[in-house]
């Protein structure tokens, strides 16, 4: 079993946490616990690169090793990092999980290094624009 960690930081006093777990080569379960946030969605992502030393702007695009288009979780034609939308409740809390086979923490296509965002505005998975806002929240695994 792999594990891995991001500790979300950044602006606008958003804290959080988020789990990765794999099993073998069985699909990576990931657990979010976020606070700070305006309630409603925020699009969660996985970012190629793991340099948040300039926010999302330099996490680079969606991790997208297979060079498909934006999209939902469940689409067949998605970015490997597009994992969709947290909801944050009235008080600015998520508890988030889901489980995914495009996001391994092992061999090529790993996601281990590479940055979890955590944007201010929802992701609309590909069906019309995409708000990369740079008020938000992410950090490196380690
Ligand atoms: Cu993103
Ligand atoms: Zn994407």
């Amino acid at each position: 079993m792999v594990k891995a960690v991001a500790v979300l930081g950044g602006t606008e006093g958003v804290t959080g946490t988020v789990y990765f777990i794999q099993e073998g080569h069985g699909p990576t379960k990931v657990i979010a616990n976020i606070s700070g946030l305006k309630p409603g969605l925020h699009g969660f992502h996985v970012h190629a690169l793991g340099d948040t030393t300039n926010g999302c702007m330099s996490t680079g695009p969606h991790f997208n090793p297979a060079e498909k288009e934006h999209g939902a979780p469940e689409d067949e034609n998605r970015h490997a990092g597009d994992l969709g939308n947290v909801t944050a409740v009235e008080d600015g809390t998520v508890n988030f999980s889901i489980v995914d086979k495009q996001i391994p923490l092992s061999g090529p296509n790993s996601i281990i290094g590479r940055a979890v965002v955590v944007h201010a505005d929802p992701d609309d998975l590909g069906k019309g624009k995409l708000y990369f806002s740079d008020i938000h929240v992410d950090f490196m695994f380690h």
